[in-house]
């Protein structure tokens, strides 16, 4: 995508995807706030500034492919779609409600446009990425694959499968994001199952290892841009985010992974945005 917005601009546009996905959360009555409100910068950095796609042409073949491996922050992917305009955002009230299309995890069955992957369980979306970053290799096209991962889901042994393979296949054509919030479910990852010394890890299993402040629209393209460089492996930018970012209440809470606002509660929230 071209360069059109400034680091100003993106962050309005990053407010406003944290607005989009408390009104759709609260109006659901439930999902999952704290991880989508942390990966907004994230996915406005992708959707207004990095990937090269098309919401007029959401299928067209030379598209980069956005996976996102944890389904559970769909919010923000929702919300990151409908601004960038591949579907109206009247649209994201609809969340979780029986029969549409913004199921609380992405579903390709539901026809929503821009929906690269059936995703929730997590641990499948470094696979399904390698393969297709394998496949694009093959044919000799141009276009990434650009996955989003979680730190907790990186407990599941295989990522560390895909990971292994990606090297293998010299996949530079695969960046993955891992969305270091530091907690998971059931509380912080290092007491839950600890995956320090993570960066080392990746290294060890043949990755180039990038790291960025994931609340930093400005590092988080500077960061991708150093990936899109490489020659030879895959790329995994460890992204150091905040849990519910922008919303000084719930900031680093991990009871927020996977609890709504009351409809009263989410326009305080939007309120108090920064
Ligand atoms: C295979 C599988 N096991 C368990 C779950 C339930 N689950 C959903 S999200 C989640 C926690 C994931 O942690 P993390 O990747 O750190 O996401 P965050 O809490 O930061 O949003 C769990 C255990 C699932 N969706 N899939």
């Amino acid at each position: 995508m071209d360069n059109k917005y400034t680091i100003l601009e993106l962050t309005d546009i990053a407010k406003e995807i944290r607005k989009d996905i408390l009104l759709s959360i609260s109006e659901a009555g439930s999902g999952h706030t704290g991880g989508s409100l942390g990966l907004a910068d994230v996915f406005t950095s992708l959707y207004f500034n990095i990937l090269n796609h098309n919401p007029q042409n959401p299928n067209y073949n030379n598209r980069d492919r956005l996976i996102l491996s944890i389904g559970h922050v769909a919010p923000v992917l929702y919300a990151a779609l409908a601004n960038a305009g591949y579907f109206s955002k009247s649209e994201l009230l609809s969340l979780r409600k029986l029969g549409t299309r913004l199921q609380g995890h992405p579903g390709k069955n539901h026809n929503l446009p821009g929906i690269e992957l059936s995703s929730g369980s997590l641990g499948q979306g470094l696979s399904i990425s390698v393969g297709l970053a394998l496949s694009a290799k093959s044919d000799k096209k141009k276009w990434k694959v650009y996955t989003i991962l979680g730190d907790g889901e990186l407990q599941e042994g295989s990522i560390w499968e895909a990971a292994m393979s990606a090297a293998h296949y010299k996949l530079n054509n695969l960046i993955a994001l891992v969305d270091r919030n530091h907690v998971q479910i059931d509380g912080q990852t290092n007491k839950v199952m600890d995956i320090e010394p993570l960066a080392e890890k990746w290294k060890a299993f043949g990755w180039n290892v990038l790291n960025c402040n994931g609340n930093n629209i400005a590092e988080i393209i500077d960061t991708y841009k150093i990936a899109n460089s490489e020659k030879t492996k895959p790329t995994v930018i460890i992204a150091e985010t905040v849990m519910g970012k922008g919303v000084p209440e719930i900031e680093g809470n991990y009871l927020w992974h996977g609890k709504a606002p009351s409809k009263e509660q989410a326009k305080l929230f939007i309120n108090s945005l920064r």
